[in-house]
């Protein structure tokens, strides 16, 4: 085991007192009235991510596509889409995070590609194409079903057989047992760093090893398609392969503070332990899931109520489980989360303690916090009335399948207002004008309503707006040695309403406390952690108010 110390600013680990700020493209800000965001949008709210303290930018993918998942499907990875901008665009965009001290994370999709990418197209063309092996071509389908809806398997006409596509029939995957594959991404990635970026969010990395006899998969009760985890999440190879890839990559920049971070979906704190354990040379930090699935049931769209105890008993499980070795990464919302004050908070009567005490247990934990756009003032799911306001494609296609299996629409809309990730992708909002600030055309996708009062201009110079919670938050990684490198002990595993915890530093110790609740939280023995200096929250005594949070210094 390597133990990286200690975390500085740059060098070894410099990651783990940073913050990633995540930027949805599409969504946060247009720079040229066509109403899609764009690189030019980007660049003209820099000011903003700089006031707000953050380290890095990840970028959701802005190459070539055909958009059949807003970017996820990947026509040429060595362009810019022209909806976005251009090349030089994106050299102007690193240049001047760089000049400003921070840096650029892009979204790599190498799992798949989309069908239109000519990879693809030439695989697709014939039997005898040089890339055949380049996908999963089969003669017969197995019975998987896609992670969106409908068969994992669609037949292409040129070369008489099906392809896998465990996304969109538009996101065909790529065949990583090939070599040829694994070194043109590799070309890919190394392609990219050269240009200066510094890093990677790797899009559903741990998919990219897939059981090669692709076996039939269970069924589930109520469902048309098997369920094919088993056979693809964190697949036989998949630690070879990033340790290929971090030795063809990474090992050559080693003088360059990079940043690798793997979208890991519905993994295990083992496997994250494998994928984050320095000594491997795989990731610096995985994306998991399981803290945003507390209330899936059987499935995504089977909603369940929010449950403190199972929250706090996994997001404490990741916590201690990678204490020894690896590291954590610290979110809760993105691009396909609704969101989080919606979600775990109360995004009504409570909505600014709210969201202020979730951002104080997420940035407080020990792990590298990422605030998805929206997050840092609180935006909220927006308001859909109409199958016809969503847009993406997962939404859509569940929808279509759902009635075809015979739920009733009231309540396969109820699960899509909960759950679909268009909740999470409104436009950006900025200020309290017609477009939120976002757009000076007509949006592509509905800005919701409350961006009248929920904006980046009515809560930057209030103190106490949850803007400039995030922005305390934020300074108080950069400065104070227990939120970065203290370790963590749950201090309550049974409170009804309070999540509470303490990080141990030999410079001092912070406890976090926190009502998950629209009701008054009385503290009991956990009263006895009141004690030092409040740095985060007003309250006093031993109970607490609906949705309190507080953080003492001792
Ligand atoms: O997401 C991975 C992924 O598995 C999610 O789409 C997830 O299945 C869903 O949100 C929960 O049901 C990544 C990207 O972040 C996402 O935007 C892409 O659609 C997907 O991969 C395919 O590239």
């Amino acid at each position: 085991m390597t133990v990286i110390e200690p975390s500085g600013r740059t060098g070894p680990g410099w990651w783990r007192s940073a913050v990633v700020y995540q930027v949805y493209p599409r969504s946060f800000a247009d720079g040229n009235g066509d109403g899609v965001g764009d690189l030019r949008g980007i660049r003209e709210r820099l000011d903003h991510l700089e006031w707000l303290g953050v380290d890095v930018l990840w970028i959701s993918p802005v190459y070539p596509s055909p958009m059949a998942d807003n970017g996820y499907d990947v026509s040429d990875y060595l362009d810019v889409d022209p909806a976005y901008g251009t090349l030089a665009e994106l050299d102007a965009l690193i240049a001047e995070l760089h000049e400003r001290g921070m840096k650029l994370v892009m979204d790599l999709v190498a799992n798949h590609t989309s069908d239109e990418h000519p990879w693809f197209v030439d695989s697709s063309s014939s039997p005898e194409s040089a890339k055949r092996d380049w996908y999963w071509w089969r003669d017969e389908p197995n019975n998987w079903g896609s992670f969106f809806s409908g068969p994992a398997w669609t037949y292409s006409e040129g070369r008489a057989a099906y392809y896998l596509h465990l996304f969109t029939r538009k996101q065909p995957d790529l065949n990583w047992e090939n070599p040829e594959v694994r070194h043109a991404v590799y070309d890919i990635m190394r392609w990219w760093l050269d240009r200066g970026i510094d890093g990677f969010r790797m899009d559903v990395v741990n998919l990219i090893s897939k059981d090669p006899d692709l076996p039939e998969a269970p069924v589930m009760p109520g469902q048309r398609y098997g369920n094919m985890r088993a056979s693809v999440l964190d697949g036989p190879r998949v630690h070879e392969f990033l340790a290929e890839m971090h030795r063809e990559v990474f090992d050559r920049y080693e003088d360059r503070d990079l940043l690798l971070v793997g979208e890991t979906g519905e993994t295990t704190v083992e496997e994250g332990r494998k994928y984050t354990d320095p000594a491997r040379r795989e990731l610096d930090m995985v994306l998991h899931y399981e803290h945003v699935e507390i209330d899936h049931g059987t499935f995504k769209w089977d909603v369940r109520p929010f449950d403190l105890g199972r929250l706090r008993e996994r997001l404490a499980a990741w916590q201690t489980g990678l204490a020894d070795v690896g590291w954590n990464s610290l979110y809760w919302d993105n691009h396909d989360q609704p969101r989080v004050v919606s979600r775990y908070g109360d995004d009504d009567r409570w909505r600014t303690e709210s969201a202020k005490l979730l951002a104080t247990v997420l940035h407080l934990q020990r792990g590298t916090p990422f605030v998805y756009q929206g997050d840092e003032i609180g935006m909220t799911n927006y308001p859909f009335a109409s199958i016809d306001e969503f847009d993406d494609v997962e939404a859509v296609n569940y929808y279509h399948e759902a009635i075809a299996l015979g739920v009733e629409p009231e309540d396969v809309m109820r699960s899509l207002r909960a759950m679909s990730r268009d909740n999470g992708r409104t436009p950006m909002q900025w200020d309290d004008s017609p477009n939120a600030g976002f757009t000076t055309g007509t949006p592509w996708l509905a800005v919701n309503p409350n961006h009248t009062e929920i904006n980046v201009a009515a809560q930057r110079d209030d103190p106490d707006s949850v803007l400039s919670h995030y922005r305390r938050l934020i300074q108080l990684r950069h400065e104070d040695p227990a939120v970065v490198d203290g370790d963590f002990t749950l201090l309550t595993d049974s409170h009804p309403q309070v999540f509470a915890f303490r990080r141990r530093h030999e410079s001092g110790q912070l406890a976090v406390l926190a009502n998950f609740s629209g009701a008054e939280a009385d503290l009991g023995e956990l009263a006895e952690e009141c004690r030092g200096d409040l740095v985060i929250g007003s309250g006093h005594g031993p109970v607490m108010a609906p949705w309190e949070s507080r953080v003492y210094r001792r």
